[in-house]
């Protein structure tokens, strides 16, 4: 297995397999099964490795997570022995006081002290979650009669938010049709005038503003909404306020750029997956609330006499039965994501945290000043951290459709030619190739060698498109 964890940081990043040879190797293994064959299960790992994209490669580029350590991944190995869920003291002794300390760490590390907070499943189900806080306090009746009729809350995000707050909608029975796009600025941050004037009119229709979402570090910009202009429309409106800092929140360790989450403490919950930028092994994530009894209010429900034992064995003495995390959290069994953070966090401390993120800053401004030095590349969006936006504009080629096709071209080269992963997005209509830098042991020669090979491609494919057209 150690050996398998080297390898993937050398070599080609991505075998690139066909999903059809995938599908014949997988179906022949299928037809050895019941066998009790250690051999079979040991080729199966070696063959899963093997046909894995290389995540831990200094040429992986390709999503908001990257990397490999080695405390951490000890640490979810450890917790698959374990076994155990996370809901009960009972089950989860040590993994329950890990998880508190390790939420105590990180609220300080935020700068949250006296905030509530619980690990969730993912940036996903915490966006999920500060929907439902938010509907609970605005409707205390909600847990029993869901929302009184003829209510129509609305819910304010950025064009460029997350795609999970529309699945939460979905979810909670609001459906789309009380999500409100507010639209973002050339630099990708929500439009304030754009809020300010859909919180009116919807006021002015009768619709009742619940939510705002300000995202901190979207997706393929990296943008930050303004927070504090934010705190202020949400609480003239007497909005719940949720920041989905999933990406983004990390940059609070930055010597630089860490002002950018100066004003967290004016947002009623806020979101981080610690498993981006701090490369655990995913998932990693948590959501934090202003609000202490929130998690209680909405997730409090149900007979649960049968697992949580505190309510009937209070006066037990001999039970320690007064610290189950299960009781305020939407799941009932819940892995132990707490211990590849904690481990990674002993090892590394909030000193190694501070440098691995000032280091990925680093190297976003060395791939941003080679964007600018490269006559063919160009920078397609303002770099705010370490999402990088670019694509190539080769010469004689100024079609935007061709562009587009020409730069989808070349990142599928790369990738199959087991170079370097980068991945593509749309700003408008125009794609483009968005660079993260989320690897912990990525060197400025690994951006160079990335840029070397990203050149290298277009120019190849620049001469086969001149020469077929
Ligand atoms: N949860 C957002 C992750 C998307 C990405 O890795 O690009």
């Amino acid at each position: 297995m150690s050996d398998h964890a080297r390898r993937r940081k050398q070599g080609p990043v991505n075998q690139q397999p066909s999903y059809t040879d995938l599908q014949q190797a997988v179906t022949n293994q299928s037809s050895l099964a019941g066998k009790k064959s250690w051999n079979l299960i040991w080729d199966v790992v070696d063959s899963y490795l093997d046909n894995s994209v290389k995540t831990a490669h200094p040429q992986y580029f390709n999503q908001l997570w990257a990397g490999q350590s080695d405390p951490a991944m000890i640490g979810a190995i450890v917790e698959v022995i374990s076994n155990t869920s996370m809901y009960t003291f009972e089950v989860a002794p040590l993994a329950t006081v890990i998880e508190n300390e390790l939420i105590s760490v990180f609220r300080q590390h935020l700068g949250l002290e006296t905030w509530a907070a619980q690990m969730t499943t993912g940036g996903s189900n915490s966006n999920f979650l500060a929907l439902l806080l938010a509907l609970h306090r605005r409707f205390p009746d909600y847990q029993q009669t869901g929302l009184p009729a003829g209510t129509k809350p609305r819910v304010y995000i950025s064009a460029d938010a997350h795609y999970s707050m529309e699945k939460a909608l979905m979810m909670s029975g609001l459906g789309l049709h009380a999500a409100v796009k507010v639209a973002v600025d050339e630099n990708g941050a929500m439009d304030m005038q754009e809020l300010h004037r859909h919180l009116q009119q919807d006021t002015n229709d009768g619709h009742k503003p619940l939510l705002i979402v300000g995202t901190a570090g979207t997706t393929v910009r990296g943008a930050f909404d303004p927070i504090e202009d934010i705190a202020d429309a949400a609480r003239r409106h007497n909005c719940w306020f949720h920041i989905d800092a999933a990406w983004g929140g990390a940059i609070r360790y930055s010597t630089s750029q860490g002002a950018l989450l100066k004003s967290i403490d004016q947002a009623d919950s806020f979101s981080w997956d610690a498993h981006k930028m701090l490369g655990v092994p995913l998932m990693c994530s948590m959501l934090f609330t202003k609000q202490h009894d929130a998690f209680r209010n909405a997730f409090r429900l149900g007979d649960t006499s049968y697992i949580f034992h505190d309510a009937i064995d209070a006066n037990e003495q001999s039970i320690d039965t007064n610290h189950d995390l299960g009781p305020d959290s939407l799941q009932c069994g819940r892995r132990v994501d707490a211990l590849k953070m904690w481990l990674e966090f002993l090892f590394y401390g909030k000193e190694g945290f501070q440098r691995r993120i000032d280091q990925f800053l680093d190297l976003s401004a060395l791939a941003e000043q080679r964007i600018a030095t490269e006559p063919e590349l160009e920078l397609q969006a303002p770099r705010w951290i370490n999402n990088i936006c670019f694509r190539s504009k080769p010469e004689g080629i100024s079609d935007e459709q061709e562009l587009n096709q020409f730069n989808q071209k070349v990142r599928q080269s790369l990738m199959q030619s087991g170079k370097s992963m980068v991945n593509q997005a749309y700003l408008n209509q125009a794609l483009t190739i968005r660079l993260i830098i989320a690897n912990k042991d990525v060197t400025e020669s690994d951006i160079s060698q990335f840029f070397d090979n990203w050149i290298a491609e277009a120019s190849e494919l620049k001469r086969e498109w001149h020469y077929e057209s």
